[in-house]
């Protein structure tokens, strides 16, 4: 079968952000769109050829269309093989372990995430290396510099092939196997927890639990996972029912978006373990009865208690946790006597770290955590070293964080998102403070001592890479933090997230409510920011 070559013009557009490309599906949908960014992906490659690509999505709006184009276009453009989750669906994580199991040469995974699905929402592409992981920043660069620069793709003139049954078909020269997208993931889960305890913790009547897919792609996962191998009951499962627009709703798994699940888990009969994850899977919220855990808390409870878990028994290498999160698995491991790297925000940034095995635990305070069973942020891999950790321990999850916060002292913790507000506006408002910098240093604020303040930029101690305006930091002389940056996700105007930090080593004052105990430092960043002032809101969108 002969490839067919389309003479194409290129959009100046195709900056993949934090995690991958991402746009309104309308964007998507202008001819040669997706193409145009597929070939630059391609590319900006060498040597794929009679290699093996990996393909799935979140199920959002256009997946299936996507899929298509891509098999088409991975047939012409001469890969050997795809493997494509059934129906085109793979979660995030997944996707990374089928890459590593199979030894593919990567993985093209079509995903928004959290973002808004439906034909009015997002869509998503991002390209996955050989090791699971995302692409480093050299290479989204290249793809980028490619798409400014593309005038031709190629493709095959044929009807779509069917993706929904398993086996193997033929696309012209391309092997098409269409995989159950659960199985793998379900299988390395079990080899890396205690499935046999968990299932007694479950079925001890003394335990009760809530999982919300909030209608994204973890639904199958979770349904194979935690009913038919750990026994769960049906009605624990939430909106497990993967749909193309997410039920309309946002799977962003915080107090927010997940506020079916948060009023279950505050309620007076509450169960003891509550859990959500994101639209593609690879984000988790804990939730225990009446108790919320940070994301940042939680890395630090599961580094200090991986030990229990089969998986990790042998003990841990390092940590690793993007800028922005929570100093508490520093104390950890600074107590394990292990390697602690401070990266930026997004999983690109930890792939070095684990496939030279300098870390073994990596987290993200904005719901992502992992390890380096896989090298994308994981969610039920979270929520299944959490229910191995309550198998063993049988202590509440309240009972969990408040010993920890004894042991460790608490990182009080809190996340303002201001979403979508005008550009301009939030570009200005980070400008002076990277203006303002150095100026800072001493001066006090409400009693707190400016003792440093940067544009964080990390150097990449594997490859000695180097990223610079990573976030604007204001440290304080007790360990206090306020962190400014713009996401990298969003699809409408710019998101301004700010992040805010205090320690507390006193266990008398550590049940205090983290949003006044962090008052001080709210009004701070006010002030140095004049947050109101430039982005027009009284107050955050989201504050987690
Ligand atoms: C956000 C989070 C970041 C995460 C990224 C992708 O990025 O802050 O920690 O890695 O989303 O996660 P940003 O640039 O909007 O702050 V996901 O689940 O969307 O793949
Ligand atoms: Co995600």
């Amino acid at each position: 079968m002969n490839s067919l070559e389309v003479i194409t013009r290129p959009f100046l557009d195709q900056q993949p952000g934090t995690s991958g490309l991402r746009k309104k599906v309308e964007v998507f949908q202008q001819p040669h769109y997706l193409e145009n960014f597929v070939q630059s992906i391609f590319n900006s490659l060498e040597n794929y050829q009679g290699e093996v690509l990996v393909l799935g999505g979140d199920g959002r709006y256009y997946n299936r269309h996507a899929v298509q184009v891509i098999l088409r276009m991975a047939a012409a453009n001469g890969f050997a093989k795809v493997m494509v989750g059934r129906g085109g669906l793979l979660s995030t994580p997944a996707a990374s372990c089928v890459i590593r199991k199979y030894g593919a040469f990567g993985g093209i995974v079509l995903s928004a995430s959290h973002n808004p699905a439906g034909e009015q929402g997002d869509f998503g592409i991002k390209y996955n290396t050989g090791n699971g992981g995302p692409a480093p920043e050299h290479i989204t660069a290249a793809i980028y510099a490619e798409s400014r620069r593309i005038n031709r793709y190629l493709t095959l003139d044929t009807a779509d092939v069917d993706v929904d049954t398993p086996g193997c078909r033929q696309l012209g020269d391309l092997q098409i196997e269409v995989i159950d997208p659960v199985a793998d993931y379900a299988e390395l889960m079990q080899s890396l927890f205690d499935f046999d305890r968990i299932h007694a913790l479950i079925n001890s009547g003394l335990f009760r639990m809530r999982f919300d897919a909030m209608h994204a792609i973890t639904g199958p996962y979770a349904v194979e996972i935690l009913e038919n191998r750990l026994g769960v009951t049906p009605d624990t499962l939430m909106n497990c029912e993967p749909k193309e627009d997410f039920g309309g709703g946002h799977p962003d798994p915080n107090l927010v978006y997940a506020d079916e699940l948060v009023e279950v888990m505050f309620a007076s009969q509450a169960p003891d373990f509550g859990a959500a994850s994101d639209g593609d899977g690879d984000r988790n919220m804990i939730l225990g009865r009446n108790c919320f855990i940070t994301p940042s808390d939680s890395l630090a409870v599961l580094a200090a208690n991986a030990h229990l878990v089969p998986g990790y028994r042998q003990g841990i290498a390092g940590i690793a946790r993007s800028m922005p999160t929570s100093q508490a698995a520093d104390r950890v491991a600074d107590k394990l006597g292990i390697e602690l790297f401070e990266t930026p925000t997004g999983w690109k940034f930890f792939g070095n770290l684990l496939d030279a095995g300098r870390v073994t635990l990596c987290g993200e305070e904005s719901f992502g955590t992992g390890s380096n069973h896989v090298r994308e942020k994981d969610g039920l891999w979270a929520v299944l070293f959490w229910l191995n950790l309550l198998a063993v321990r049988r202590e509440s999850v309240s009972d969990i964080i408040t010993s920890h916060w004894q042991s460790y002292g608490r990182n009080f913790y809190s996340r303002h998102d201001y979403e979508a507000v005008d550009a301009d506006g939030a570009g200005q408002l980070m400008h002076r403070l990277r203006d303002l910098g150095p100026a800072l240093r001493g001066t006090i604020y409400a009693g707190h001592e400016v003792a440093f303040s940067d544009d964080f930029s990390y150097t990449d101690p594997i490859d000695g890479s180097v990223s610079e305006h990573q976030g604007v930091r204001i440290g304080f002389s007790d360990g206090s933090r306020v962190v400014f940056r713009l996401s990298g996700t969003g699809t409408a105007g710019a998101t301004l997230r700010i992040y805010l930090e205090r320690y507390e080593a006193d266990p008398s004052l550590q049940q205090l409510d983290a949003q006044r105990a962090l008052a001080d430092l709210i009004a701070i960043a006010e002030q140095i920011a004049q947050i109101r002032h430039h982005t027009g809101r009284d107050c955050p969108t989201v504050i987690t």
